[in-house]
């Protein structure tokens, strides 16, 4: 039974791989099927600009260059998130950054190809799912939860 004390928000990014591969529609409905609500959809193409900022953590990296373009090279789909735990679970069902590491059933097994082509974002702290839930979302109106969470 969920515990609304441990209701949570997170923020995820469905990226250009899967969207090209159109596999948009099956990744939200995997998501929904993991309890995740959907508080808010947004499909957008990222510009250099704010693939920079959302990634600036990563900046000095060296496949900072190759990600950014990666993340601009087509159109993305972020929505807002909400369940229990929201921000551990969705690393869960994500699993491992390498799509070729990541554990049977996960989003990145099922719809990634590598460690760049991984078909989805999810934010790693809470303190950073409000960072990047207000990156895409900031002023959208948002109604409550459409169920109770699992
Ligand atoms: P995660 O997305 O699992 O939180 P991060 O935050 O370490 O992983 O990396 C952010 C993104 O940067 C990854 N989703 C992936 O697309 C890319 N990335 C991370 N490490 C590498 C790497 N060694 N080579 C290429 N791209 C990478």
């Amino acid at each position: 039974m969920g515990d609304r004390s441990r209701m949570e928000e997170t923020l995820t990014i469905i990226k250009p791989d899967a969207v090209r591969a159109g596999h948009t529609g099956r990744i939200i409905a995997h998501l929904e099927d993991a309890g995740f609500t959907v508080q808010a959809i947004r499909r957008l193409r990222l510009t250099q600009a704010q693939a920079e900022a959302f990634y600036a953590v990563h900046r000095e990296r060296p496949f900072f260059a190759d990600l950014v373009a990666f993340m601009t090279s087509g159109p993305a789909v972020a929505l807002a998130l909400s369940r229990e735990n929201a921000v551990a679970r969705l690393r869960d069902t994500m699993g491992a950054t390498d799509s070729t590491r990541a554990a049977p059933g996960t989003i990145r097994n099922l719809y990634g190809t590598d460690i760049q082509n991984n078909a989805i974002h999810g934010s790693d702290s809470p303190g950073n799912a409000a960072i990047e839930r207000a990156f895409f979302f900031a002023g959208c109106d948002m109604v409550g939860p459409a169920r109770i969470p699992r």
